[in-house]
């Protein structure tokens, strides 16, 4: 018996046979200098951040209490989508859009990069549920990680910790497999740096056997892997075996003036705003706006027939870039509560955090991310596009109440939306599900900064999920239509937004941020029947005057302008979503297909 296996199981806080094998199988394979068994206790923590301000990871940050800044590794700032596998058995159940490695295949490969992959590192053992641990069905993870950083976003980002590790036993519930490694091993003396990783990255799933294999990687998406890896990759594909929905969306709670409460859930892909409506703060009077999830939802049916949402995540990962008092008021407020983790912004002078569109003045001197001397003379931003704050969602002072209930919301309206400079309008409503199932799968935005590769290029991203659906996308449509013809249910309303329509000379149309409440209030006018609409071709819009632009300060053409359903914008748009389609291939349920056709007359162009 090695000395790593002697010491896990005398010190193991667990007795339970299946986490006992899975944690020794992983040390004996990855060959750690000892193992720690995450209880997420604040000493803990405080230890852990002490250990990783000595590495030189964090650094403390004087202005904000119990907060640190960290700087990555400027190969490992976002997801690496063309480095992500779903290792399903048959390369068909992959689909068109994920990179497909055949399982067995894989599985070699990472043995061989595992192998002593965690030498000289304490490999950390995190037991973690998405969701709640008291849910009917509780959906618990163990991470099994090399790095203290993932460890202390882990305890920010999920439910984790003893308590966690202690139900999992008592239900000797089942758990998918979380393993992930910087892939930095180190020899005896070797000295660490302080962002270790490895050119060399895999983010792989094997979606039948529910498990996780992350290498090379110590940022996001990549490491914390509760989060897409788990919430969406994986659980999309219980979802669809389960008969619910694993979805990249915001859940918001509004409540109107008179008192009427509605849910919704909004689906926009990486860096196009969720965190920010999710914590709007309405400018119209009398309107209330609390928070429930601002990324992922997990979607179920009660027994009423209605959808109900839970947000899976404990945190928020959000993006810094942007958020500032005038755009996102109450995010600020969160991270000003502190307990939180920065990484990739810039620091100033006095040990706080900036970055660009903070504030409207640019401080005269910061470290920019890169650790570089920065003034506002400097050509490059200081803080890096994909830079986050990691925040507890306790700090957010809209939190609803209901965030403490495991059976979650009945949602009342889906919205999706993307970032389009041109074409779609400021919002619609879709005509039925199955028409808004079509809209979402053919959703379209320009990439942004999330994830690594060319920036403002129009793609589709069906659902905002093209980066995160866990199998083949033509099956996730026909599993989205199913939900639709479930007997009995009560469906949300769905509805299409673009708060980044342009005008001519390259500005925004539309205010956006918390001037998002007037497009809201209309959404809960059209749900409640107080607004009739006007029909177009591609759903039905507000009938001019509907919209609130009571002291917005911009013109009615303006708002036409952000509105308008134009013919020959939709002409060109008509036939990229034909070539979409094909791209996508035989799995496309016929009855999206028809959707097309559909549209196709709509427009006249049959
Ligand atoms: P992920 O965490 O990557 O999934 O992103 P997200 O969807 O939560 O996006 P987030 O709310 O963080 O917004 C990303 C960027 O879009 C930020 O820089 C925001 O300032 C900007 N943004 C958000 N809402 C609006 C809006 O209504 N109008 C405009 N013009 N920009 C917005
Ligand atoms: C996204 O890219 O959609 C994110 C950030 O929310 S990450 O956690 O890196 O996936
Ligand atoms: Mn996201």
């Amino acid at each position: 018996m090695t000395v790593v296996e002697t010491d896990l199981l005398s010190s193991a806080p667990t007795s339970n046979r299946r986490i006992l094998d899975f944690v020794q199988s992983i040390a004996t394979l990855t060959a750690p200098e000892r193992v720690h068994w995450v209880t997420g206790t604040a000493e803990e923590k405080r230890s852990l951040a002490a250990e990783l301000v000595e590495a030189g990871t964090l650094k403390p940050l004087a202005k904000k209490p119990n907060s640190y800044y960290a700087a990555s590794d400027p190969d490992d700032v976002a997801r690496v989508e063309d480095r992500t596998f779903i290792c399903s058995e048959r390369e068909e159940d992959a689909g068109p859009l994920n990179n497909w490695v055949d399982p067995g295949e894989m599985k070699r490969t990472l043995s061989e990069l595992f192998a002593g992959s965690m030498a000289g590192r304490t490999m950390y053992v995190i037991p973690f549920v998405m969701g709640h641990a008291d849910a009917k069905d509780p959906k618990f993870g163990i991470e099994v990680t090399d790095s203290p950083y993932v460890v202390l976003s882990m305890l920010i980002m999920a439910r984790a910790g003893q308590h966690i590790l202690d139900r999992m036993g008592e239900l000797d519930a089942e758990f998918v497999e979380c393993v992930h490694s910087v892939g930095a091993p180190l020899a005896p003396g070797e000295d660490d740096v302080p962002w270790p990783c490895n050119t060399t990255k895999y983010i792989s799933h094997f979606p039948e056997e529910r498990s996780i294999w992350s290498y090379g990687s110590g940022y996001g998406g990549n490491a914390l892997l509760g989060k897409k890896c788990y919430a969406l990759r994986i659980a999309s594909a219980i979802a669809r075996d389960e008969g619910w929905l694993a979805e990249h969306m915001l859940i918001l709670k509004l409540t109107s003036p008179e008192g009427e409460v509605k849910y919704v859930a909004a689906a926009f892909p990486s860096a196009c705003g969720k965190t920010n409506l999710a914590m709007i703060k309405p400018t119209l009077p009398g309107w209330k706006a609390e928070t429930l999830g601002d990324d992922i939802a997990w979607m179920r049916f009660g027994e009423d027939g209605r959808l109900y949402a839970v947000n899976p995540e404990a945190g928020l990962f959000g993006v810094a870039p942007g958020t500032g008092r005038h755009t996102n008021p109450v995010a600020m407020e969160a991270i000003e509560a502190g307990n939180s983790i920065f990484t990739n912004v810039a620091l100033t002078d006095d040990g706080d955090v900036w970055w660009e569109g903070m504030t409207e003045e640019e401080p005269a001197h910061l470290t920019d991310w890169r650790g570089d001397d920065w003034t506002p003379e400097s050509e490059r931003p200081a803080a890096h596009p994909n830079s986050r704050f990691c925040t507890p969602m306790e700090n957010v002072p809209t939190l609803a109440e209901e965030w403490q209930n495991p059976d979650g919301v009945p949602i009342d309206a889906i919205l999706f939306g993307g970032r389009r400079k041109t074409t779609m309008p400021l919002v619609t409503q879709t005509f039925d599900w199955a028409h808004g199932v079509f809209m979402g799968s053919v959703l379209s935005s320009e990439t942004t900064a999330a994830a690594t590769g060319q920036v403002g290029v129009v793609r589709r991203d069906p659902m905002a999920m093209r980066p995160f659906i866990g199998y083949n996308v033509g099956d996730y449509f026909q599993h989205w239509l199913n939900i639709g013809a479930t007997r009995g249910a009560k469906l949300p309303a769905i509805f299409y937004v673009n708060w980044f329509r342009r005008a001519e000379d390259k500005s925004f149309l539309w205010p956006g941020f918390s001037e998002n409440s007037r497009v809201l209030k209309w959404i809960v006018d059209r749900l409640s029947g107080r607004a009739t609409g006007t029909e177009t071709a591609i759903g039905i819009s507000p009938a001019p005057g509907e919209l609130d632009i009571e002291g917005l300060g911009i013109t009615e053409e303006q708002v036409a302008n952000a509105l308008a359903v134009r013919p020959e914008e939709w002409a060109a748009e008509l036939e990229d979503i034909e070539d979409w389609y094909r791209e996508l291939g035989d799995h496309v349920p016929a009855e999206l297909k028809d959707q097309v056709s559909r549209l196709r007359s709509r427009l006249g162009l049959a």
